[in-house]
């Protein structure tokens, strides 16, 4: 990758980008995988590059809901991996969560390669101190995390042919599924098999974000990091939630951006 300043001023972009093109060389993501993440760029854009008031707040509610679901579970795809899968490892140690690799445009290949992937994270991770409040034992519960996907043993009611496939043990089971970079098909289907599902997207606008119970508007490597900040301070439950007053603040923050010109 070229070697790019840290006075840069697009350097997080562009590093995100190196990160893409190179899971793509190795045959980890979908063919459409930069188109998704060029989509999602645009928005971020608009966004300023920055983690806004009501993400922060959507990070929060998702940190409790992970902290006090039963069975909880990250599903992961191609682009959430390559760009923040040590960061979901790290949260999914804090709370004692699996990570399930559930893919859109499925494949063996990119189902191993991915799952190989975040074994070797989850490796390096376990090696590392442990985060600033962690108490226990980090390499412990770093290398007790459950990497799933190659299962198969279950299907997600409503969706049809590869993309039903799952894991019994992961999103089959699993009273509360956070998902980053969701269709809007898959979260209505795990939303009407009653689970509670929260995503992160950075459009505000997707069938994703409006069918989700908490949307998290916001970039998935910058998110991810903020959501171990919050798992690892334990928060607790506010009692109300409105899911659309959320989209509806990301979407000011957004238009707020005309200030800068
Ligand atoms: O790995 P697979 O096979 O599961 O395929 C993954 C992609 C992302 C290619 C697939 O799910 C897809 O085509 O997604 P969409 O329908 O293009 O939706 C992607 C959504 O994620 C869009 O709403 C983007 O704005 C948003 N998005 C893209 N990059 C990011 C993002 N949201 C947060 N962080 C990003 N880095």
């Amino acid at each position: 990758m070229t070697e790019i300043p840290d006075s840069h001023p697009r350097r997080e972009s562009l590093l995100a980008r190196g990160k893409i093109v190179a899971g793509t060389r190795r045959g980890l993501l979908a063919d459409s995988a930069m188109i998704a993440h060029g989509r999602g760029e645009a928005f971020d854009y608009l966004l300023g590059e920055r983690t806004t008031d009501s993400a922060a707040r959507a990070i929060r509610r998702v940190a409790s809901l992970l902290i006090s679901a039963e069975r909880p579970v990250i599903s992961t795809n191609g682009n959430t991996v390559v760009l923040a899968g040590e960061d979901l490892i790290r949260v999914a140690a804090v709370v004692g969560c699996p990570i399930e690799v559930n893919l859109y445009y499925r494949t063996p290949e990119r189902v191993a390669g991915l799952i190989s992937l975040l074994q070797e994270q989850r490796e390096s991770i376990a090696k590392e101190v442990g985060p600033d409040g962690f108490e226990g034992d980090w390499a412990e519960e770093v290398r007790s995390v459950r990497i799933l996907g190659t299962e198969e043993d279950f299907r997600i009611e409503g969706l049809e042919g590869p993309r039903s496939i799952c894991t019994k043990e992961g999103i089959g089971l699993a009273d509360l599924v956070l998902v980053p970079l969701e269709d809007g098909d898959r979260c209505e289907a795990l939303v009407s098999l009653g689970k509670k599902v929260c995503v992160i997207d950075l459009n505000p606008l997707s069938r994703t974000a409006m069918m989700a119970g908490v949307t998290i508007v916001d970039e998935v490597s910058r998110a991810s990091r903020v959501l171990l900040t919050e798992v690892l301070s334990r928060p607790s439950m506010e009692e109300e939630w409105d899911n659309r007053a959320i989209l509806r603040e990301a979407l000011r923050e957004m238009s707020g951006s005309e200030g800068s010109i």
